[in-house]
């Protein structure tokens, strides 16, 4: 049983959205909760009725410093939710992945609030060793890969420098309920969406792309450890420490679906990772964090 923050005024950016929407639903029965999101990506019918909403840009300073007011604890899941979008518009995404992440910093410090940030695995970019620690030296190959591990860096200096309680939490390749099916979402939902529209379920390349995936359920229990931990000024890595090849999960989830779409291959994506699995040993030691979901469960309870 994870041990859940309470009694907290407690700040969700990107509340709304997938992963914000789901940590919202843990913290609110025990917890004075607030969200704070633009819906850019985030759904209303995401939000919850226990919260309250302030609806705005985290980029605007009058409406962050409205939605911290007297907060104690910070969930930062606001964010660019895909690296094509950062690489079509890097200064834009520069803007919400690192300049208001700053901001928010600066104004956790004025209130002495803990921050837990989303980093993400993106900062390993095609990673020297398999399974991917913490020490894998930054090497990202788009512009959210760089941000966030700028990210991630300031989380780090932030407590370093000034004593702020900060934790951030690399994500690997979340999935689960919620999650978009646009262009820009996570392959799961991309080919849940495929499969049961009976289309083809496109594999980018010949899909020996490894990926490790955790499910959403999985990824709140560790920003709940996260905002209780000692263990801050750190950085964990999210993810289960198992992963499947791209054309793997497409034939699970045709099978499992029921679906008669074929699998089909495109050219593959520019830039992709070709391989990538968690190490999770420092998560396990330090936050007490063991994953829950195995994937072909998840997914079944997805379908
Ligand atoms: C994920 C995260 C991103 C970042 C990154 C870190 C999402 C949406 N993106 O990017 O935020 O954390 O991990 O490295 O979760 N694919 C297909 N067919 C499709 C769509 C995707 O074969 O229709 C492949 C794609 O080429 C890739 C894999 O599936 O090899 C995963 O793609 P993704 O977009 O779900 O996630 P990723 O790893 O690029």
């Amino acid at each position: 049983m994870v041990q859940t923050p309470a009694s907290k005024t407690v700040l969700v950016t990107g509340g709304a959205g997938f992963v914000g929407s789901h940590l919202v639903d843990a913290l609110v029965r025990e917890n004075e909760v607030r969200i704070l999101d633009d819906f850019s990506t985030g759904k209303r019918s995401n939000v919850n009725d226990d919260a309250t909403l302030i609806e705005g840009d985290i980029r605007d300073s009058e409406t962050l410093r409205r939605a911290t007011e007297d907060v104690d604890l910070i969930f930062h899941e606001a964010g660019v939710v895909s690296v094509q979008q950062s690489v079509e518009n890097p200064i834009q995404a520069n803007e919400v992945e690192l300049d208001a992440t700053l901001a928010l910093l600066e104004r956790a410090r004025e209130l002495d609030a803990r921050v837990v940030l989303a980093s993400s695995c993106a900062i390993y970019g095609q990673p020297t060793e398999i399974p991917v620690s913490e020490d894998e030296p930054f090497s990202p190959s788009s512009p959210y890969g760089l941000q966030k591990s700028a990210l991630d860096h300031y989380a780090r200096l932030y407590e370093e420098l000034y004593g702020l309680e900060t934790v951030a939490l690399r994500y690997f390749n979340i999935y689960g309920p919620r999650q978009s099916s646009g262009d820009y979402s996570g392959v799961i939902s991309i080919f849940k969406r495929q499969a049961t529209n009976g289309e083809p379920i496109t594999v980018d390349g010949d899909g020996e792309q490894t990926r490790d995936f955790v499910h959403v359920d999985d990824v709140v229990r560790a920003n709940l450890l996260a905002a209780t931990t000692d263990h801050v000024g750190e950085a964990y890595n999210v993810g289960t420490g198992a992963s499947v090849t791209i054309k793997e999960l497409a034939e699970t989830i045709r099978d499992v679906s029921g679906s008669s779409s074929d699998v089909v291959h495109t050219d593959p994506r520019q830039g992709d990772i070709e391989e990538s699995k968690a190490d999770i040993s420092k998560a396990r030691d330090k936050l007490g964090y063991e994953p829950t979901i195995p994937l072909d469960e998840g997914i079944s309870s997805l379908l």
